[in-house]
């Protein structure tokens, strides 16, 4: 049986264990990626665990979250990212250069590369045939230090592309198709391989964008092979001696396989609030809008912006809507302008925003109080616009533009003619943003602020918990829910005791006070339904409650990052061995789990009594002997000391 493309990186990338799927295997990363809302964190972990210079092939720290400067608080991260950078071999991606994706798919991904990233849209790079994997900061801070990231070996699902996208519909529909049918939690422990004559009609940034929006079904990555198509876009970006030809072997066999015929493909929608929620936007048309926003990491190349220039271009935004366009990159921008479709979108009424994450991350821009915004990005959990009682929806820029003309939800099939979009040959760019370097950092002085607070010690796991349940969750809580982003609480990602009193804030204002009460008699235990911490890479989803007195969550499956920020940040997660049990317990009960480290050691199954109702039910865990080992000793920085 010949190999896919993701198997034959994976085989060159293979420094431990052997590649079949639930085996814990440890690959070889090439290229790490940060930014700065997660990469404080990474930062400092670096610089906890001593290290004095990165030893991957590559490494680039991005600013494009934490732009709003209403304070000291970003501009001194940012700071202090800028002159550790140079302080540790990486390449700094300065503010106004562009979301990180969008800046490291045109300026340094590569075919065949690994790259691990703190951010959980990492597998955009997916869409250069590489496999890019994202991940918690402390997995990418080992990483960067030459060590290996260790993961469950995925299972390889083909994904067969047939027929050619039709007008109106775009590379956006193929993922929202896949949302539709696979649900948030149906890429748990997989690998997309895009493939087949279906894939020739998608360009790079095409192919990206379903990469990019892999993350929400949960998956390992995603990825497509590097072809005709990978050749022609990194020549046009002035980079044609990274690519290579990467395909899958003719008798490629892949774990499970789906069809998707492009040509019966319509123009889709997710609504409110989770990613999957997907239908046929004729089915939502007419919906009244407030707001519009075109950008994000998911869609904000040349031709995302070019399609809705071309759509907006002499036709002014209907009175009830705010539109909002984002430039992914300086790159998009310097073309838009250059070319006059900026002048178009302007003319147009539409806001332009900076080259960043912006309303993506709730960064600005909150809609109305329960206003309709609809949004080409890739996240719509409750309260991530910053309105908890918003509606968002997702679509592609052509359903955004056509629709932020109309007032309301249109399907753009009904607009008239396909204002197609002329790729240029060769793309405007200009790396001056990006800060490589010095070969001699010995003169290169670190600046801190006040709120670049250090990391505090982990004492290792007790061998036994009695704690009382501070919170029983639905089905997929985020860590949206979790630990909120938005311009109120990102400032504080580089000091835990202050963004910890913003945790399950969503869901539950009073969770930090019960919490820290709690932390001086035991500790607590979280309870949680299925998918439980699906979207952002975010430790601080880990690290805030470790540091609030959480020792164990119970849930009835994770997902995969949040899954390792707890057992890297020394919190037990453990699963019902029957989702049933699930019922029998209460928020306010009183669980105990004895002998732990023997019962974890020892096999999957571990015992957990109910003090408070006179039951025990039994809880599995699915960690291999490497995490066991990180688990017990309190965390992965635990465990890289005692090795150094
Ligand atoms: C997101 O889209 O939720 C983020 C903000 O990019 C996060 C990273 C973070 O929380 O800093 C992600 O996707 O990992
Ligand atoms: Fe930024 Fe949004 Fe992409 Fe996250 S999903 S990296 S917040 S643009």
């Amino acid at each position: 049986m010949g190999d896919s493309v993701a198997t034959k990186i994976l085989k060159q990338h293979l420094v431990d264990g052997e590649i079949a799927p639930g085996n814990e295997i440890g690959i070889r990363i090439d290229q790490t990626l940060h930014q700065d809302a997660t990469g404080t964190m990474v930062m400092l972990e670096l610089e906890a665990m001593g290290l004095d210079r990165v030893k991957t092939e590559l490494s680039v720290t991005y600013v494009d979250h934490n732009m709003l400067q209403s304070d000291f608080r970003n501009a001194d991260d940012h700071r202090y990212l800028q002159s550790v950078a140079q302080k540790l071999g990486i390449h700094y991606s300065r503010p106004g250069n562009g979301i990180c994706h969008q800046v490291h798919l045109e300026r340094f991904g590569a075919p065949g590369r690994t790259l691990l990233g703190s951010d959980s849209h990492t597998p955009t790079g997916g869409g250069l045939g590489m496999i890019s994997i994202g991940a918690g900061g402390l997995d990418v801070a080992v990483a960067a230090g030459g060590g290996a990231y260790y993961l469950p070996c995925p299972k390889i699902i083909g994904v067969r592309l047939t027929g050619k996208l039709q007008p109106w519909v775009a590379s956006k529909d193929i993922i929202l198709e896949m949302l539709r049918r696979l649900t948030v939690k149906g890429g748990f422990g997989k690998i997309f391989e895009y493939h087949g004559p279906g894939i020739e009609c998608l360009d790079v940034p095409a192919r990206s964008t379903v990469c990019n929006m892999g993350a929400e079904l949960g998956a390992t990555t995603s990825l497509f092979p590097s072809d005709w198509q990978t050749k022609k876009y990194l020549e046009a970006m002035g980079r044609g001696e990274v690519w290579q030809e990467l395909m899958p072997d003719a008798d490629a066999e892949y774990d499970e396989l789906i069809e998707i015929n492009l040509d019966e493909l319509e123009p889709l929608i997710a609504k409110p609030s989770n990613p999957d929620l997907v239908v046929p936007v004729r089915e939502v048309a007419g919906t009244k809008l407030h707001q519009v926003c075109v950008g994000s990491c998911t869609n904000s190349s040349y031709h995302d912006l070019a399609i809705c220039a071309n759509v907006l271009k002499d036709n002014i935004v209907a009175d009830n809507v705010s539109m909002t366009l984002t430039p992914g990159s300086r790159n998009v921008f310097n073309e838009i302008a250059a070319n006059g479709m900026l002048a178009d979108i302007i003319a147009a009424g539409a806001r332009i925003l900076e080259s960043a994450c912006g309303p993506c991350i709730g960064m600005g821009q909150a809609p109305p109080s329960q206003g309709v915004s609809l949004r080409t990005f890739n996240r719509n959990f409750l309260g991530r616009s910053g309105t908890k009682d918003a509606y968002v929806y997702l679509c592609s820029p052509e359903v955004a533009a056509v629709s932020a003309l109309r007032g309301e939800i249109t399907d753009p099939r009904d607009w008239g003619e396909y204002p197609a979009v002329e790729m240029p040959e060769q793309y405007l760019v200009d790396d001056r943003m990006i800060i490589d370097p010095p070969a001699d950092a010995s003169a290169v002085v670190v600046e801190r602020g006040p709120n670049i607070v250090p990391l505090e010690d982990f004492t290792a796991t007790p061998d036994g918990i009695e704690a009382e349940v501070i919170l029983k969750t639905a089905d997929n809580i985020s860590t949206d829910h979790i630990m909120p982003a938005g311009a109120k609480v990102l400032p504080y990602r580089s000091n835990i005791p202050e963004i910890s009193k913003f945790t399950f804030g969503v869901v539950d204002s009073e969770f930090h006070d019960r919490a820290m009460a709690m932390k001086e008699n035991g500790g607590s235990i979280i309870i949680g339904g299925s998918n439980y911490g699906q979207g952002s890479s975010r430790e601080h989803a880990a690290i805030a409650p470790r540091y609030l007195g959480v020792k164990a969550v119970i849930v009835k499956d994770f997902a995969r990052i949040h899954w390792n920020n707890l057992i890297n940040f020394g919190i037990v997660p453990l699963q019902f061995a029957d989702p049933a049990d699930y019922d029998s317990v209460a928020q306010g009960d009183r669980l105990a789990i004895r002998d732990l480290h023997s019962q974890i050691r020892n096999g999957s199954e571990v015992r957990v009594d109910n003090l408070t109702k006179g039951t025990s039910f039994t809880a599995t865990h699915s960690l291999s002997g490497r995490q066991v080992h990180v688990l017990l000793a309190g965390g992965l920085i635990n465990t890289v000391k005692e090795a150094s």
